[in-house]
């Protein structure tokens, strides 16, 4: 078994909409247990800013996919979402990110290979996905840095 946090945005159409069809599949989904979602709240682009606002939020999940096969079903819920691939950190009608991956004994799991790197490389510099990270583990602490101190760090630069 496992547990992951899930980064989930959108930012054409619909964009609640479309967060709001993807959670019902992903929490109908058999091998998935245990789903909750934060809040939902509006954010400005983060990267490239030529774009409309997203709709952000985090899922926590028990799971026994594996890494691999838990990004198997997200990109299978993104295609649902009529996602297309386009610019790099481009607009998306859903975009599933999985952040952080956990063993059954609560250690962090780390993956590194050319599909799949977690922990998320960027997760660390972006408010859009810690802000609603803490609302769900707000004891969270990462290289020594708790995710209170690297919120107000992000907020001040
Ligand atoms: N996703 C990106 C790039 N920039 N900015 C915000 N605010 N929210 C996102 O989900 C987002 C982004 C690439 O995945
Ligand atoms: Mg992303
Ligand atoms: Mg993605």
């Amino acid at each position: 078994m496992y547990t992951y946090y899930i980064s989930v945005g959108s930012n054409i159409g619909d964009k609640q909409g479309h967060i709001n069809l993807a959670f019902q599949s992903f929490q109908k989904h058999d091998a998935v247990s245990k789903v909750i979602s934060s809040s939902l709240i509006e954010t400005d682009p983060w990267g490239y800013t030529e774009q409309d606002i997203f709709v952000n939020s985090m899922w926590f999940c028990e799971s026994i996919l594996d890494p691999h096969q838990m990004l198997c079903l997200l990109q299978s819920l993104e295609k649902g979402a009529g996602r297309k691939r386009h610019i790099h950190w481009g607009p998306r009608t859903l975009d599933l990110d999985i952040i952080l991956a956990f063993d059954e004994g609560g250690t962090m799991i780390s993956v590194c290979d050319e599909s799949l790197t977690i922990p998320h490389p960027y997760f660390w510099e972006r408010t859009f996905v810690l802000e609603p990270l803490h609302e769900l583990l707000p004891t969270f602490t990462y290289k020594g840095v708790t995710i209170d101190d690297r919120l107000a760090q992000l907020n001040l630069s």
